[in-house]
């Protein structure tokens, strides 16, 4: 049998064995269940790609309005295509899909009627002119609910997987505190929610982006407690320069303690600081820190490497097994012992 194929099922049986494990719960911890259960499907759909470290899953950022989400996709880019503005900004769902092969790049707009627009560039920056117009709140017609874009985006950072998906939503203003949500009318703000709301179910693996200025709002918790806590799911604290500490970890510690985050108990869960810094002589917006940009995409890579997952998948299934079985299910836990151990010897000969 070749390595290859051995390996393969041996993932694959780490993963049956860990799906049993989660069914095997207690049923108070159906929480942690349905989140360990999104991790398997994660699992999955990193495998279902077939062509290991190719894959082409979908990286999407969500959050409150002004989070810096647009920014931050821009940073990944490479260059300022998505519309970031001080003022609410990103009206559609946009997605860029990189295809390296091509020359020109490929605007489709898609309107809740049924309408399409369909436009080809040559230049990134006359596709970030388009989407100023028709995928901003400043532009001119915010109908389209979705705007696909398809380009070579030869500025983007190497290390994203060559054919990326990423995806920019509007702020979720339903989840806004009343001075996020500012001068916006009341039906912008229920239809961009709506937006961002349904893109959610379309992403492999979710930023939900926070300001280091607002740390552990009432508004970004309830956001994540009831769209992400049970998604794969990194959290980006973002505009780290405009935090009063200067401590990297306090922050994330600070962070975690407000969301009432435990590493221990998320499917996927890392936390990563991003920002911008001003420049030192004009004082002015300056440069994405590239040490928040780095720890950013080897989170991202991390989530969607079949090994990470699996080394993930086993540390869980010891967890549960240890915390979380369920008691009146004797033979299950002795069963799911039996099958784990094995698997774990597996894993540490490799
Ligand atoms: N100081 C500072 N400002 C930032 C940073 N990132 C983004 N901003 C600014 O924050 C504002 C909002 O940024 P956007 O990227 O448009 O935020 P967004 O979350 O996409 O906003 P919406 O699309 O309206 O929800 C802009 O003025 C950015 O220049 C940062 O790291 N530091
Ligand atoms: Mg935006």
């Amino acid at each position: 049998m070749s390595e290859e194929r051995s390996n393969t099922e041996w993932n694959s049986q780490l993963r049956d064995a860990l799906a049993l494990i989660v069914s095997g719960m207690r049923p108070e911890d159906g929480k942690l269940r349905r989140r360990y259960s999104a991790l398997i499907q994660l699992y999955d759909r990193v495998l279902g790609q077939g062509n290991i470290g190719n894959q082409t899953l979908s990286i999407g950022v969500y959050g409150c309005p002004k989070k810096g989400k647009s920014t931050l996709l821009n940073s990944l880019l490479g260059e300022e295509i998505l519309p970031d503005k001080a003022i609410p900004t990103t009206s559609s769902i946009i997605t860029l899909r990189r295809d390296a092969a091509r020359e020109d790049y490929e605007v489709n707009c898609y309107a809740e009627d049924g309408d399409v627009r369909i436009e080809h560039f040559d230049d990134s920056s006359e596709v970030r002119t388009d989407l100023d117009q028709w995928g901003s709140h400043q532009g001119k017609d915010p109908r389209w609910a979705t705007i696909d874009v398809k380009g070579p985006f030869p500025h983007a950072s190497e290390s994203l997987n060559p054919n990326f998906i990423l995806r920019d939503t509007p702020g979720a203003e339903a989840y806004a505190s009343e001075e996020e949500q500012g001068h916006r009318l009341e039906e912008d703000l229920k239809r961009d929610s709506e937006r961002a709301l349904k893109s959610i179910e379309r992403t492999d693996l979710h930023l939900f982006c926070v300001s280091c200025e607002a740390i552990g709002s009432e508004s970004d918790k309830h956001f994540y407690d009831k769209f992400f806590a049970e998604r794969p799911c990194i959290h980006v604290l973002t505009k780290r320069d405009l935090s009063h500490e200067n401590n990297d970890k306090k922050i994330i510690d600070d962070y975690m303690n407000k969301m009432k985050l435990t590493t221990n108990e998320e499917a996927i869960m890392c936390t990563v600081l991003t920002g911008i810094v001003p420049d030192e002589k004009t004082g002015e917006r300056g440069r994405f820190i590239n040490k928040g940009k780095n720890s950013l995409i080897t989170a991202i890579q991390q989530c969607l490497d079949p090994e990470f997952l699996i080394k993930k998948m086993s540390r869980i299934a010891q967890f549960i097994i240890e915390n979380h079985s369920n008691e009146n299910l004797p033979a299950f836990k002795e069963i799911s012992m039996i099958h784990f151990r094995n698997l774990d010897s597996v894993l540490k000969s490799k």
